[in-house]
């Protein structure tokens, strides 16, 4: 095992992080920017250095200066987190060349699942399902139009290398198609310098079920159940579970041996995350692999007891998978709110000083959070503040937990989503199960309250 690393992130994942080595004896390394000298995850690590300015483009994705860092304090590996570098082949490969272990993928993994069309392509030689549609780039707006009337309309226009939402569009017929094409070329173009289109039938009020996956450096690979993430916001989740209320065991199980089959056509190593689309009809179709631990990591770890940061730690180290997938249990059911500083009407981001956090209490409670009293919420990072995990013996125990979880919250200073995150798990149609990707937009009214409609 190593016996320092270096962490490149900041707020609660640094802190999730730090706290697994703690626990395993490995000393920290953090890097912050100037924004955040005053930052827990400053204070929590054993070392901390100032990488530069407030922006992230001067700080915390500044790969020499990390990797520089890294050097000097002669830390072994770099754990990323999530977002930041965590999916950059670039950082990866140099982490590599300079003798430095990547908590992560190999680069070319990385690469070859950033690109939507290569990964379909590769999903599609593994025997996986993926949404039908084509899994080469689309030379020009005719091919497009060729291609969309063979599949069937409507359709959905992707930029290969999207995310986000970015360069996507529901299409329902040619001419919209038509209209659509070079706009979302050219927003991909100068987003991600990848203008590369393709197009996939349209899955109609779909569910986003993710496969948790863990894979050594030995050959073995294990899935640790999915999660259901599908009540998001503009291509933001807001809540997360585990298990899915959507699943039956049989799909369960299909999806689970798929996402396996994807990881070692691949030759995937440690923690990463097959999502599907999930249709009315439980058929299920791959839609992106993400490389790197993700926010909603704690669902999975509630219902397997599994510490999903230090099995990353451990797979990085070179060790065997401790356990083999008939031994990986699921019990109990557990939920995720994304705590955002953002204003409850207009949802747009409210930066300023904390000046009270009271945070609710509970066996059945666990916060994953790197602000208090006093902090300072900058617009210049992700406003997700906290994370909120509330478990229970089933789904029912675990929805009630967290509503009154969500009303003992005291944050004073800065606006929240609290009220909408009340609204949704307070929802009959939440309640009962019905969480599609549709729900936000059927169930939630402009002002984040509850609707019947
Ligand atoms: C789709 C889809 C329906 N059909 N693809 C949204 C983000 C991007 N990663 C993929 N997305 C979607 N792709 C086909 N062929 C519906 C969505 C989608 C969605 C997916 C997951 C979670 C929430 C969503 C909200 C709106 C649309």
């Amino acid at each position: 095992m190593f016996s320092k690393i270096l962490i490149a992130n900041r707020g609660e994942i640094a802190l999730r992080i730090i706290r697994t080595c703690q626990k395993l004896g490995i000393q920290t390394v953090a890097i912050y920017s100037e924004a955040d000298a005053n930052s827990l995850h400053v204070k929590q690590a054993d070392e901390a250095y100032i990488v530069g300015k407030a922006r992230v483009n001067e700080s915390y994705l500044n790969i020499e200066k990390i990797i520089s860092i890294a050097k000097e304090t002669k830390a072994e590996a770099i754990h990323p987190g999530y977002g930041l570098l965590s999916e950059n082949a670039t950082f990866a490969r140099r982490c590599e060349e300079e003798g430095i272990v990547f908590i992560g993928p190999q680069p070319d993994v990385i690469a070859k699942m950033g690109s939507k069309i290569e990964a379909r392509q590769t999903m599609a030689e593994a025997g996986v399902p993926i949404v039908p549609g084509i899994s080469f780039p689309l030379a020009d707006v005719d091919e497009a139009a060729n291609v969309a009337n063979g599949i069937g309309y409507p359709v959905m226009l992707k930029a290969s290398a999207g995310g986000g939402g970015i360069g996507m569009q529901l299409v329902y017929d040619e001419e919209q198609l038509r209209k659509a094409f070079e706009g979302n070329q050219s927003r991909a173009a100068s987003f991600f310098g990848d203008g590369a289109m393709y197009v996939e039938k349209y899955i109609d009020n779909p569910r986003h079920i993710e496969i948790q996956l863990l894979a050594d450096a030995h050959g073995n690979c294990v899935y640790l159940w999915e999660r259901e993430c599908s009540i998001q916001r503009r291509h933001q989740k807001v809540v997360e579970e585990a298990p899915s209320p959507f699943l039956d065991e049989e799909t369960r199980r299909k999806m689970g041996e798929a996402a396996v089959r994807a990881a070692k056509h691949i030759g995937y190593t440690n923690a990463g995350t097959i999502e599907f689309l999930v249709d009315e009809q439980k058929n299920f179709y791959f839609l992106e692999m993400n490389t790197r631990l993700q926010v909603e990591h704690p669902v999975t770890e509630e219902i397997t007891g599994i510490d999903i940061v230090e099995q990353q730690l451990r797979i990085a180290a070179g060790e065997k998978l401790s356990f083999t997938q008939a031994e990986v249990k699921r019990e109990g059911h557990a939920i995720e709110v994304r705590i955002y500083a953002e204003d409850p009407n207009t949802f747009f981001p409210s930066p300023g000083t904390i000046t009270r956090l009271q945070l609710p209490e509970g066996e059945h409670i666990r916060h994953e959070i790197a602000v208090q009293s006093g902090s300072v919420v900058t617009p210049f990072y992700d406003p997700m503040i906290a994370k909120c995990i509330a478990k229970g013996s089933d789904r029912q125990a675990a929805i009630a937990t967290m509503i009154e979880a969500l009303h003992e919250y005291k944050i004073e200073g800065i606006k929240t989503n609290i009220p909408m995150l009340t609204a949704v798990l307070t929802h009959e149609a939440f309640q009962q199960g019905h969480t599609t990707t549709n729900f936000v937009n059927m169930y939630m009214n402009k002002k984040g309250g509850k609707t019947h409609a």
